[in-house]
């Protein structure tokens, strides 16, 4: 068994749109942050919270204020990664975790017309993105619709989006031994083939083609909490059966509730080979017993604890 020397987590809270995912999205964070400190053992100055706070919202603000250590802006996200860049070591874990709304700038006419389009087929097709709530404000006034629009055009001038190849720029010269990305957004199986690497873990709440409706981010904290089930009977609850736990969960409540996601199916995907591909668990490139499929390493992994599966078969050299 191997036993990192040093755990970092970065939990970033992106565009909200209205006021009822406010309340979700600051709850989801401080439930991220609970789970961290208590389930997890981190302290405080181990974990970056990117939160902007609406004013106007404060009634359903969900979470302590007193733990967001920098607003959500594209600026702080590249400043946190690059401190990291210097501190974390291969000895080291690093989890990041984007509890967001999500993109993909070839679908922008399934939210006009309400029917699904993919104009563009194929895994590297898609570019992903997440979108952070503006805090400019013009003449004291915040820039609402600006806001609104930056989340639709690829070309508005407002960069405050941050696309699958940008996370993935941000974080490729940070050298941890293992790297865990989860990514709430939808379509956010788009940002795979670009944060795929051989020591990182990158788990999605739905395809690249799909919406994430469906209460991904939540259902994985009660895995995470440990809710999931201990599938080999190790006594112990792995990276891996904490992301079947939620997969199926996705899965019945989209059966029971098919409205859960606009009657679409939700699949919640885990790439843990660095093929640039990520597969669901029921799906046959998902293989816990075999090392070159996904799940293999994930099911090594005891979550955000200090112990990391000692896989010395594997190359922890980053990938070009
Ligand atoms: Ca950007
Ligand atoms: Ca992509
Ligand atoms: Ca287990
Ligand atoms: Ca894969």
């Amino acid at each position: 068994m191997f036993y990192y020397e040093e755990r970092y987590a970065v939990i970033i809270v992106g565009y909200y749109g209205d006021e009822q995912h406010y309340k979700w999205f600051t709850n989801d964070a401080q439930r991220q942050y609970n789970v961290l400190t208590e389930k997890y053992g981190f302290n405080d100055s181990e974990i970056y919270v990117l939160v902007t706070l609406k004013e106007e919202w404060v009634d359903n603000l969900s979470m302590d204020p007193a733990i967001i250590d920098y607003n959500a802006t594209e600026d702080n996200i590249i400043i946190i990664f690059d401190y990291l860049k210097n501190i974390v070591t291969k000895n080291d874990l690093l989890y990041v975790v984007v509890i967001n709304h999500g993109n993909d700038d070839h679908h922008i006419n399934f939210w006009k017309l309400k029917i699904f389009i993919d104009f563009v087929q194929g895994i590297f097709a898609h570019d992903t993105y997440f979108v952070l709530e503006k805090i400019k404000k013009v003449n004291n006034k915040e820039l609402n619709n600006e806001g609104n629009l930056a989340f639709y055009h690829k070309n508005n001038k407002i960069d405050n989006k941050i696309y699958d190849y940008e996370l993935n720029d941000y974080t490729k010269d940070i050298t941890a031994r293992r790297f865990i990305f989860v990514l709430q957004p939808c379509f956010a199986g788009g940002f795979i083939n670009d944060l795929s690497n051989k020591n990182h873990v990158v788990i999605t709440a739905s395809k690249e083609v799909q919406l994430a409706f469906a209460p991904f981010i939540g259902e994985f904290y009660y895995g995470l909490e440990g809710y999931a089930n201990d599938s080999n009977n190790d006594g112990r609850l792995s990276l891996g059966e904490v992301y079947e736990y939620t997969a199926n969960r996705i899965f019945e409540i989209i059966k029971n509730n098919p409205e859960e996601n606009m009657g679409q199916p939700q699949h919640p995907l885990i790439d843990d080979n660095g093929d640039k591909i990520g597969h669901h668990y029921s799906n046959l490139g998902y293989d816990t017993n075999n090392k070159y499929k996904d799940g293999y390493v994930a099911a090594r992994i005891y979550n955000l604890s200090y112990e990391d599966a000692n896989l010395n078969n594997l190359n922890f050299e980053k990938l070009n």
